[in-house]
């Protein structure tokens, strides 16, 4: 079934819950999620853009994305939409994951 595009209030009501993504219009109104990546370096960068590729594949869905180094910038929308789903909540929330699970245990 196709997902239902969110309205600004929805959107934001659920960045709650992700606090390093914000709305952000593109150049022709389109709405997405947005949010900058930085990693220690490359390597690790291009491993969280595999595990993310490799979710994005599952779920037929597609982040607009670039990698400079050690930085990855991420929009996402659902093109079929014409803006912000749940999918993009999803994959946010995947990526937010991926992230937290590389990061090292903070000390007790
Ligand atoms: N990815 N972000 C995003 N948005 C889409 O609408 C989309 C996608 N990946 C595949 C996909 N749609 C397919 O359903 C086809 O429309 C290509």
């Amino acid at each position: 079934m196709r997902p239902t595009r969110l309205d600004a209030t929805q959107i934001d009501a659920a960045l709650c819950d992700l606090p390093l993504w914000q709305r952000e219009a593109g150049p022709e109104g389109a709405v997405s999620l947005h949010r900058d990546f930085v990693f220690p370096d490359f390597n690790a960068a291009f491993g969280f853009m595999s595990r993310v590729a490799m979710m994005a594949e599952r779920l037929d869905h597609h982040p607009d994305w670039s990698n400079t180094y050690n930085r990855v910038t991420i929009n996402l929308s659902t093109h079929d939409a014409g803006g912000v789903t749940e999918l993009d909540l999803r994959l946010a929330r995947f990526c937010d994951a991926v992230v937290a699970a590389s990061e090292p245990a903070a000390k007790p």
